[in-house]
């Protein structure tokens, strides 16, 4: 049998350089001096600098939301949420995310319960919550995955019936919108991510977003042990503070905001035609919005229909340069510390595990041009009709 043409038997790659994940755009160097020069001859740093409150009014413009609290990451500014909210005892959340969303809990010394994802959108399952709900379950922290949302009305319906606070981890949800209300708007209080693989980005960075004065006041509190804002009584403080530069790059980051998201849906559309008839391939739509960001491109891989293995065919696309990645895996509950501490879940939460055994990411993003992706396609289609002969080589 023929050696199958590519780079992980020899050939060269598809690629030059390595295609990661991640949105990673980034202003001009021009951009960059220009910005970075302001803040050098201001000599103010960070602490509420004049291009962090900027960004907090322009983000509450952009939100249609009351405040923003800009924060150094999206998993401080998580357990910032839960300390602002006072939380107690248990969250209810999926276990198909990040590992930080649970990680936030942990910090402010509450328990995560996990749920259940739908297996075609891979947000919360809605209709497993009720189950979960008992005398000590304080909160729900809904996830926003992909783009897409989890329904955020039906679970503030659920949150009010039983009594619940509710926020929502959006860290995959800047720009997005359902119908005239953007994603930022919803339970009490929304936490983005402003990492450099997001589409806004601060380098590092995030924001909380609310309509609850006394809890954008408690937020502002909790975020600066030296204050920042009129002070409120909270028992711990922290520093989430945002500095002047990463609110530079993310200014630069909001302006550009339009133009990256085009970019990405035209990205998206050019996957969603690349990938239509290959066998075993199914793209994930960013469901339950009406304007996705298209920050990520989700594919589940079928190993009957498609003939390998999504982990064999990720190390395939590795050796082309193309760095796809398995986001999230495994599930929450099977991370430490969760694994061992609360071991039932293994059993009880079938959908992420196929969520987590069949997803894929591939790159978009501003390192893509439309030509990469009709190649990436390429590639992927040759991968499928070679199957046999990749899986056999492989294993030889
Ligand atoms: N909730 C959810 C649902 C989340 O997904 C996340 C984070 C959070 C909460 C917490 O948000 P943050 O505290 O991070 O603000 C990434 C990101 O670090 C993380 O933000 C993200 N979600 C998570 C899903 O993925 P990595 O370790 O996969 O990213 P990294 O740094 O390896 O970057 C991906 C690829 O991009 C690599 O191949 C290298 C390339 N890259 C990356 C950076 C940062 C570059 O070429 N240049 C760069 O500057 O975690």
């Amino acid at each position: 049998m023929n050696t199958p043409a590519f780079a992980l038997f020899g050939a060269a790659p598809a690629f030059e350089s390595p295609l990661p994940v991640g949105q990673l755009y980034f202003p001009s160097w021009e951009r960059y001096e220009s910005a970075f020069r302001d803040i050098f001859e201001r000599q103010y740093y960070t602490n509420q600098g004049p291009l962090t409150a900027q960004l907090e009014a322009r983000l509450q413009d952009f939100l249609g939301v009351r405040h923003v609290i800009c924060v150094s990451n999206a998993t401080i500014g998580l357990m910032m949420a839960a300390e602002a909210m006072q939380l107690r005892g248990k969250v209810i959340l999926p276990a198909f995310t990040f590992v930080a969303s649970a990680q936030s809990l942990s910090w402010t010394g509450l328990e995560p319960v996990f749920c259940d994802a739908d297996a075609s959108t891979g947000q919360i399952d809605l209709a497993q919550i009720e189950a979960l709900i008992d005398d000590e379950v304080s909160a729900i922290m809904g996830v926003n995955l992909w783009g897409g949302a989890c329904d955020p009305l039906a679970l503030e319906a659920l949150a009010h019936k039983h009594g619940l606070q509710l926020y929502f981890d959006s860290a995959h949800a800047f720009g997005c919108a359902l119908d005239d209300r953007k994603i930022g708007n919803f339970g009490q209080l929304e936490v983005f991510s402003f990492h450099a693989t997001k589409i806004l980005s601060a380098s590092e960075g995030g924001c909380i977003s609310t309509n609850d004065d006394e809890l954008a006041a408690r937020l502002r509190n909790i975020r600066s042990s030296y204050g920042a804002g009129h002070t409120v009584p909270v028992v711990k403080t922290s520093n989430g503070r945002m500095s002047e530069a990463q609110a530079a790059i993310a200014l630069m980051s909001l302006e550009d905001f339009p133009a990256n998201q085009q970019n990405n849906a035209a990205q998206f559309q050019a996957y969603a035609e690349g990938l239509r008839d290959i066998p075993g391939i199914t793209l994930t739509q960013p469901g339950g919005v009406s304007f996705s960001n298209y920050q990520y491109l989700v594919c589940s891989i079928d190993s009957e229909r498609f003939g390998l293995e999504r982990d064999r065919l990720m190390e395939l696309l590795k050796a082309e340069n193309v760095l796809a990645r398995r986001y999230f895996y495994p599930g929450i509950h099977r991370c430490i510390p969760y694994a061992e501490k609360f071991p039932a879940y293994q059993s009880r939460l079938p959908q992420t595990d196929t969520l987590c055994a069949s997803s894929m990411q591939l790159p978009i993003g501003a390192l893509l041009t439309l030509e990469d992706i009709a190649r990436i396609c390429e590639l992927l289609a040759r991968a499928q009709r070679d199957a046999t002969a990749i899986e056999q080589h492989a294993r030889a």
